[in-house]
């Protein structure tokens, strides 16, 4: 069907949440001059600062067009309840978060005229109080996950570009979220668990314990069909060890302050596939149940 993209109303970009990742998006695509505003609990106006510059926020109100979904996977599924009464019929949505497992239950709450995206990054931003850094500069991949979403592909690709690009658009972002998977699966747990800069994991005495965990991996990727290969698989890990090497993982943060983690999309999401495909993962289940326990003392020790 021919399709003629001038037709389509412009979108009009909000932010669900005031993470660091979603306030970085926000923030240059203000600077850029384009519409945008955050979907929050409270409709509040946000005031933050961005690499020295004070910006506004306001909240957003119903419809919505168009919204970048940057909250942590355990959270997608009830922030996409919290959206979809104020959804546009052909709303388009951007998933991004670390680990695996939303897709398919994100594609089962949307009309099929509202278009389902998935954007993994490598940017790094840090929120402290209503300070956002750009703690690191990255890249993006971006995919549509249906056919609503193609539809649309020039005006969400030349958004998501200016707010966390460069980016590239691929037809399948399965890919890229196995082996961002694989760095995550290695770097988050071990560095939660050893209390520890990402730069320490490349200390020789955690080397064979990384490559167990990334030969599970791999294992697990190549019997769902997207074959990792192993040597490859722990050059990119040992890359971003060394390129993140002063910062603290998502996870580490997440435990030292007695947040839930996402070990449940990452080193549960291999265990469950593992389990499919009846693969043994020792290593990968250890770190989940030795994570799952540190959650568990920490909602002890907080009550
Ligand atoms: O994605 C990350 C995270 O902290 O969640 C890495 C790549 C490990 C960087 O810290």
């Amino acid at each position: 069907m021919a399709h003629n993209s001038s037709a389509q109303p412009a979108l009009s970009w909000c932010v669900v949440g005031q993470g660091a990742i979603g306030l970085l998006a926000a923030s240059q695509l203000k600077l850029a001059k384009q519409p945008i505003k955050l979907w929050l609990r409270q409709p509040a106006a946000i005031d933050i600062t961005f690499n020295q510059h004070a910006l506004h926020f306001h909240s957003a109100i119903a419809p919505l067009n168009a919204v970048l979904v940057p909250v942590k996977s355990y959270s997608v599924i009830d922030a996409l309840h919290s959206l979809l009464p104020a959804l546009s019929a052909d709303a388009q949505l951007v998933l991004s978060h670390n680990g695996m497992g939303t897709i398919e239950p994100a594609l089962q709450l949307l009309l099929p005229t509202q278009g389902l995206w998935f954007l993994t990054t490598t940017h790094g931003a840090l929120k402290q109080g209503n300070n956002v850094r750009h703690t690191g500069q990255g890249d993006s991949v971006l995919a549509p996950l249906n056919a609503a979403a193609k539809v649309h592909l020039p005006q969400v690709q030349q958004a998501m570009n200016i707010a966390l690009g460069p980016l590239v658009v691929v037809d399948n972002i399965q890919p890229f979220l196995w082996q961002k998977l694989a760095i995550n699966a290695v770097i988050n747990p071990l560095s939660a668990l050893h209390n520890c800069r990402n730069g320490a994991l490349a200390d020789s005495r955690y080397q064979q314990q990384i490559n167990a965990i990334l030969l599970e991996v791999c294992q697990v990727a190549t019997a769902c069909g997207y074959p990792l290969d192993f040597a490859q698989t722990q050059a990119n890990v040992q890359r971003v060890i060394h390129n993140t090497a002063q910062n603290f993982s998502s996870m580490q943060q997440d435990i030292a302050h007695q947040r839930r983690s996402e070990i449940a999309a990452i080193s549960g999401y291999i265990v469950k596939q593992a389990a499919q495909h009846n693969i043994a993962v020792p290593h990968n289940r250890q770190l989940l149940q030795q994570i799952t326990a540190l959650q568990h003392l920490n909602a002890v020790t907080a009550d």
